[in-house]
């Protein structure tokens, strides 16, 4: 599937070698440190169920992993990136039928304006960029696979994946068996159904259900489990293992506890990802910010109103990616007045030394991601004097490169 135009990403002077990544990992609760193989680094982000506008939930999410990107490129690192797009799945048959429309109209649309506000925000585009309806075939085939490996089952035609057979089942989001089954009954998971061997245990194929559509594979024509969907278009294009899986923290259980499960069986190899990262919920007035509960901030509707995408960065690059945060008008004014600072430090003839701000920015980054940090060290470059006329234009480029911001 087209993913979105890239941006272009200035490039900085050598990072110090001794510099290590570190990220914060939900499957060891702690940060680990993140050596990409071959000089490449390998990373898996969920994409969007494209039944609604993008919001600044997502966005901000999109964001932390945009900023991990533009740090291993900093590093001199390639950079493999799939992005899957869950591009049928009964959220979007839901809203198609409400609205009176085909499906497939509601999954391109949205992806359209997702493209949009992602390109508008300067998030720099996954090397691969998959739909689900594109990838049923080797969807279909890993399901063959896990089904060959003694993993899968039939309950009533459907083929569902046993979490039994993963011996490291569990490590991932690391919940007590009653979280487990409350958070799969609540995320698209069907503890109650029967015929299964283990409540936690998840679809893989699903047979056509009338007026449904389907598409044909050795299991029968139906559509795939939500979460191998995932398993198979990492595996396919980064390997078996992967150095970063990321997403929001809604997805470590049961989504990449169950992507981790079937990976495990497929290939062999534990773990799948050398590190889960998640990012933590934006909210609106005590909530969640969320489709269902329909009380969304869209990036595209504040852009239109005349918000600058790069005060929107800022307002939410302003907070640590980990932190369960509220959206706020005053979130966003901050935003404004940084850009305007910014703008005002970098348009000067001189500054402080540049290199400092660099070495200071890329210490706050590299310990797990610490965007406020980072943007506290560009406020102060701008809140002080100095004479290095070499500077600004530092600092125009560091800003960019690894804050995405254009000044
Ligand atoms: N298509 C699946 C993943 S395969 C999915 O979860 N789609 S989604 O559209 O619901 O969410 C897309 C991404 O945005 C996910 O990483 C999700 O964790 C994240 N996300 C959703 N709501 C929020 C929120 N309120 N705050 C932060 N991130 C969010
Ligand atoms: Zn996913």
């Amino acid at each position: 599937m087209q993913s979105w135009p890239t941006a272009t990403v200035p490039k900085l002077p050598t990072p110090p070698q001794a510099l290590t990544l570190r990220v914060h990992d939900t499957a060891s609760r702690s940060l680990v440190p993140v050596e990409p193989r071959d000089g490449t680094a390998r990373l898996y982000v969920c994409g969007i169920t494209p039944y609604d506008a993008t919001h600044l939930g997502h966005a901000a999410t999109y964001l932390t992993f945009d900023t991990l990107v533009r740090i291993w490129r900093d590093q001199g690192l390639e950079v493999r990136y799939v992005q899957n797009v869950t591009d049928i799945d009964d959220p979007l048959l839901e809203r198609a039928a409400r609205d009176g429309v085909r499906w497939e109209h509601v999954a391109e649309r949205e992806t359209n304006l997702f493209r949009g506000d992602m390109t508008a925000l300067r998030v720099l585009p996954p090397t691969w960029y998959v739909g689900a309806v594109e990838a049923m075939d080797e969807i279909a085939e890993l399901v063959v696979r896990l089904k060959e490996a003694g993993a899968a089952y039939d309950v009533d035609g459907d083929v569902y994946f046993s979490v039994a057979a993963a011996e490291h089942f569990g490590e991932v989001a690391g919940l007590p068996l009653a979280d487990m089954l409350q958070l799969s009954a609540e995320r698209g998971g069907d503890p109650d159904r029967p015929g299964k061997k283990d409540p936690l245990d998840c679809l893989l194929w699903m047979q056509q259900r009338p007026g449904e559509p389907g598409w044909p594979s050795p299991l029968g024509t139906g559509r795939p489990g939500w979460h191998v969907e995932c398993t198979a278009m990492a595996l396919n294009r980064l390997g078996d293992t992967l150095d970063v899986q990321g997403g929001g923290s809604d997805l470590a259980f049961p989504h990449h506890e169950l992507s981790a499960a079937e990976a495990e069986v497929a290939t062999g190899v534990h773990p799948f990802a050398r590190a889960y990262v998640h990012a933590g919920m934006v909210g609106l007035d005590g909530e969640k910010m969320s489709k269902s509960l329909g009380n969304l901030v869209f990036v595209s509707k504040l852009v239109a109103a005349g918000t600058e995408p790069g005060a929107l960065r800022l307002a939410l690059l302003g907070s640590h990616y980990r932190t369960d945060r509220e959206w706020t008008a005053a979130a966003l004014a901050a935003g404004e007045l940084r850009l305007q600072a910014w703008r005002a430090g970098v348009d000067r003839p001189a500054g402080p030394v540049g290199d400092g701000v660099l070495s200071v920015v890329r210490a706050a980054l590299f310990d797990d991601l610490d965007t406020p940090a980072a943007l506290a060290a560009v406020d102060a470059w701008c809140a002080a004097d100095g004479d290095d006329s070499a500077s600004p234009a530092l600092v125009r480029e560091l800003v960019d490169a690894l804050l995405g911001v254009l000044l």
